[in-house]
């Protein structure tokens, strides 16, 4: 019997990837629960179909924890400021961490006064934003949160770099459905993607970005080699962009995304940075009706001809591997499972 490629398609359980991102991590130096945070985010992402951030990022992971810029041990420490106030320094260690040790709190405020605003500090984040927020639309909050990055993409008007791809994810609860959530990158590409289409050798959309002389680009190489990207949206995303640097870096004492130098850290790929999460008790405002009126406008979108909702393929992709597992390239997993052996 003649062996298979090695790139032929293979399937994992979503438990199995979790197991073997974590063993990859702790081999790496990274602490116990941090490489759990770590792994299971990843996973959740492959599962969902996030392939710019999913298993994808693992060689960004593990470059820059070789590269000293992250510290893979680093303890959050939870300061409980205010009634509605967490604070976190996520001692220069990832920003997961930081939340899951501020979740019960934040929490906890939130029902207790309605809205609770959690501010990560000195932290890196290299992941997709949704499952930050999903699983407090889960409990039946309405949670929204903003990171910023590196610098790549050019404000409005500007003729140099500036901001970060800078994301915005929102997640509410909807009666009787999954919650709605969006997360989008306030750049017209997240960098994660045009890396990958780099990878694939296809060019990316008119707008995505610029060259290394400012002009306009289809190839996301010359991005990526001293070019930038665009906000999406012109003025409008530029105007998110500079509020996502307020909000991630001004108001949590992180840095703002042209702060930092990782010059000194070859291999260095995870921004280091700051993030906000601002969680609300919706029962505290119009009453206990909120995920059924959000069921209300769902349904009226959809009746208008919405066929396609933001979340409606992660969570098809989720169904979907949830029944017959994830699929990966041979060679990707033959690979994780070395890394995992050391
Ligand atoms: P996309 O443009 O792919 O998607 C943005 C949102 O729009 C998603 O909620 C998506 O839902 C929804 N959507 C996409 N297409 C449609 C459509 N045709 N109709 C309705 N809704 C649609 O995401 P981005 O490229 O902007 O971002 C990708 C990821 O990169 C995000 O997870 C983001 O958090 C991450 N990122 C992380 C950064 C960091 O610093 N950590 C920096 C920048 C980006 P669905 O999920 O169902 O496709
Ligand atoms: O895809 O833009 C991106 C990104 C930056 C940091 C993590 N992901």
């Amino acid at each position: 019997m003649s062996a298979l490629p090695l790139d032929s398609p293979e399937t994992v359980t979503f438990a199995e990837l979790v197991d073997l991102l974590q063993r990859i991590f702790l081999r790496h130096g990274v602490a116990e629960e941090v490489a759990a945070a770590l792994a299971h985010n990843c996973a959740t992402a492959e599962q969902d179909g996030a392939h710019s951030h999913g298993v994808f990022r693992i060689p960004g992971y593990l470059s820059t924890l070789a590269s000293g810029w992250v510290n893979g041990q680093a303890v959050p420490q939870v300061e409980d400021v205010a009634a509605g106030f967490v604070r976190v320094d996520a001692g220069g260690g990832f920003a997961q961490p930081a939340l899951a040790a501020a979740r019960e709190l934040l929490i906890g405020k939130a029902r207790e006064t309605g809205i609770a605003i959690l501010a990560i500090r000195n932290s890196h984040h290299f992941a997709a934003l949704w499952p930050d927020v999903e699983p407090f639309a889960s409990v039946g909050l309405v949670a929204l949160s903003v990171v910023n990055s590196m610098t790549c993409v050019v404000p409005q008007g500007a003729s140099k770099p500036l901001f970060g791809t800078n994301p915005i994810a929102f997640a509410a609860p909807c009666a009787g459905t999954d919650p709605v959530v969006f997360d989008m990158a306030t750049s017209a590409m997240a960098h994660g993607d045009v890396q990958i289409a780099a990878r694939e050798g296809h060019n990316v959309p008119a707008g995505t970005g610029v060259d290394r002389d400012g002009q306009p680009t289809l190839d996301p190489q010359a991005i990526l080699d001293g070019g930038a990207l665009l906000p999406f949206g012109g003025h409008k995303g530029s105007a998110l962009s500079m509020m996502v640097e307020l909000l991630s870096a001004a108001l949590t004492g992180g840095h703002f995304s042209f702060e930092f130098d990782w010059s000194q850290h070859p291999g260095a790929r995870t921004p280091w940075t700051g993030q906000l999460l601002i969680v609300i008790d919706p029962d505290k405002g119009a009453g206990h009706s909120f995920a059924e009126r959000c069921r209300e406008l769902v349904d009226e979108m959809k009746g208008v001809g919405v066929t396609r909702l933001s979340g409606d393929r992660r969570y098809r992709n989720r169904a979907q591997a949830q029944v017959s597992g994830i699929v990966l390239p041979g060679a990707e997993l033959t690979r994780l499972r070395e890394l995992a052996q050391g």
